[in-house]
């Protein structure tokens, strides 16, 4: 039975989430696309303004952590600072945000737990009229403490003062933070060793950070909004991303598509690293450099994904770069698309990753062997193992080579209970199986007889399917009602995506190739 069931999974979802997004257009008044729209038959989500993650919330999260704590025990947290001048834009420390809401710099976050009650204090940096000409307002204590709820103070000369006696007689000191970890130790670190040394009283430090990311694995319905959105506005940049794709055209058009169609729609910024690969390219998994001109008859992958309000999606579709795809291309494509959806089948709540991806890698074996790329779905070669010594991996192996998916949220890899205990309501994740056939595949085996029997059988698979590379990422929510795969708007069949990209584009109606042509010269390959 197919787990996904977008209509069954809204009623829940809905009254859980007030009611935001609907498979039925007329009923909650989805907005349809305008009749001459060749987004026509694909429902857009009606979508008024989200309203904010409430205080209340972001109390109730931290009195979740405050439970872990004991009796005399103070938490100690900072957020991130603000990363040298004219660097790229402030992004808050994931689980800094998740306790706090709070997105600006260099903020520090105290919760003392006595006598069962817990006192909270946030110290924020000042308002200061000098520097907020070259950065802007700052929220200041008032401004955050109206923001937070939490009370807050400005973080001025007094504070090192302030946290001691706050510390006065703690037993525990609660950090989010391990003791160690680096050669050196970060800012944090060296300020949490200081107050231990100053406090005789601390008998121990405890870094709470696993808990928070265990509270984290159950995203609330207003952290699924969020997601939701991210992931609305990525399925966007990938229509208007397949229209646009020519042979000729540069790697970073598509690349400034996407992320123009990001920022266009209000995410502010990507939430990670867009990959946007053709050809060869499209067979490296973190590919991030986006300037090859792509030619016809080669793949692009497009992994990417919007940050919307500190949450990101992760999408990623594959096309040809001539619109049709080939034989060959289709096979690969045409296997990874079986494998992610033999996972979504089996995916629902209680079910791990683990065996998401052995289902999806049964499905790619069977597929590499039925193509002469692997002697079998089991069967394995001798790969280089740890200190020069040979050991034996799965074929498979060879051509997919990374999990099979991951949490999202505030983080693009984001704490998820699928990894251990299996999904659960409340469980955001991707599927994203793939396979990449890269052209020097076989020039790093060891040299054994096992392996040159290997190459002698597969060398002809290896060299018609070469540098072409397919992933397909979706994302997934599980809720009471079971599981929703929430990409639905980025095409994934063959049909739907070369329909798509014989679709106008608006993007390339201005085009200027001449200018395009520029970066030839100046391009370092
Ligand atoms: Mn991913």
């Amino acid at each position: 039975m197919r787990a996904l069931h977008r209509s069954a999974a809204l009623p829940a979802l809905a009254a859980l989430a007030g009611a935001v997004f609907s498979a039925s257009a007329a009923a909650q008044g989805a907005v349809a696309p305008p009749a001459e729209s060749p987004d026509r038959g694909w429902t857009m989500p009606a979508a008024p303004a989200p309203a904010p993650i409430s205080r209340e919330e972001f109390a109730a999260r931290r009195r979740a952590l405050a439970e872990q704590m004991e009796d005399g025990g103070v938490l100690f947290a900072m957020g991130r600072d603000e990363a040298g001048q004219g660097s790229a834009p402030f992004a808050q420390h994931s689980s800094f945000r998740y306790l706090t809401g709070y997105t600006e710099p260099s903020a520090v976050l105290v919760m003392a737990k006595r006598d069962g009650k817990v006192a909270e204090h946030l110290f924020v940096e000042p308002r200061d009229p000098s520097r907020e000409v070259w950065d802007g307002p700052r929220f200041g204590a008032q401004g955050a403490t109206l923001r937070t709820g939490i009370p807050a103070r400005e973080a001025d000369g007094m504070m090192a003062a302030a946290l001691d006696s706050l510390l006065q007689g703690a037993t525990t000191l609660y950090t989010l933070t391990p003791e160690q970890g680096r050669p050196y130790l970060s800012t944090e670190q060296q300020v949490i060793q200081g107050m231990r040394q100053r406090h005789a009283s601390i008998t121990r430090v405890v870094d709470l950070s696993p808990r928070v990311l265990a509270l984290r694995q159950t995203k609330t319905p207003a952290e699924l909004d969020m997601l939701r959105r991210a992931i609305f506005i990525t399925t966007l940049a990938h229509r208007e991303a397949a229209r646009a794709v020519e042979p000729g055209m540069n790697e970073f058009e598509i690349h400034a598509l996407i992320e123009g169609t990001f920022r266009r729609y209000g995410a502010e910024r990507p939430g990670f690293g867009s990959i946007v690969g053709s050809g060869p390219n499209s067979t490296t998994l973190h590919y991030r450099s986006a300037d090859r001109y792509m030619q016809p008859g080669e793949t692009l992958v497009m992994d990417i994904g919007a940050s919307f309000n500190g949450y990101t999606a992760d999408v990623t579709r594959t096309v040809p770069v001539n619109g049709r795809f080939s034989a060959e291309q289709r096979a690969i494509y045409e296997i990874v698309l079986a494998a992610q959806k033999a996972a979504e089948t089996e995916a629902r709540a209680g079910v791990t990753m683990g065996r998401l991806n052995q289902v999806a890698t049964g499905v790619i074996g069977e597929g590499l062997a039925r193509l002469g790329l692997i002697e079998s779905a089991t069967g394995v070669y001798d790969c280089a193992g740890r200190g020069g010594k040979v050991s034996e991996c799965p074929q498979v192996s060879m051509f997919y080579m990374h999990g099979l998916g991951h949490g999202i949220g505030l983080d693009v890899h984001d704490p998820e209970a699928g990894y251990t205990r299996g999904f659960a309501p409340g469980s955001a994740f991707t599927i994203e199986p793939g396979i990449y056939v890269r052209g020097d595949v076989l020039d790093y085996l060891p040299d054994t007889p096992r392996n040159r029997a290997l190459i002698q059988r597969i060398r002809p698979a290896v060299q018609r399917y070469r540098d072409i590379g397919v992933r397909i990422e979706d994302d997934y929510f599980v809720t009471e009602a079971g599981v929703e795969r929430v990409t639905a708007g980025a095409p994934r069949e063959v049909a739907e995506i070369e329909a798509l990209m014989a679709q106008e584009s608006f993007w390339n109606r201005e085009r200027r190739p001449e200018v395009v042509e520029w970066y030839r010269g100046v391009s370092p390959r």
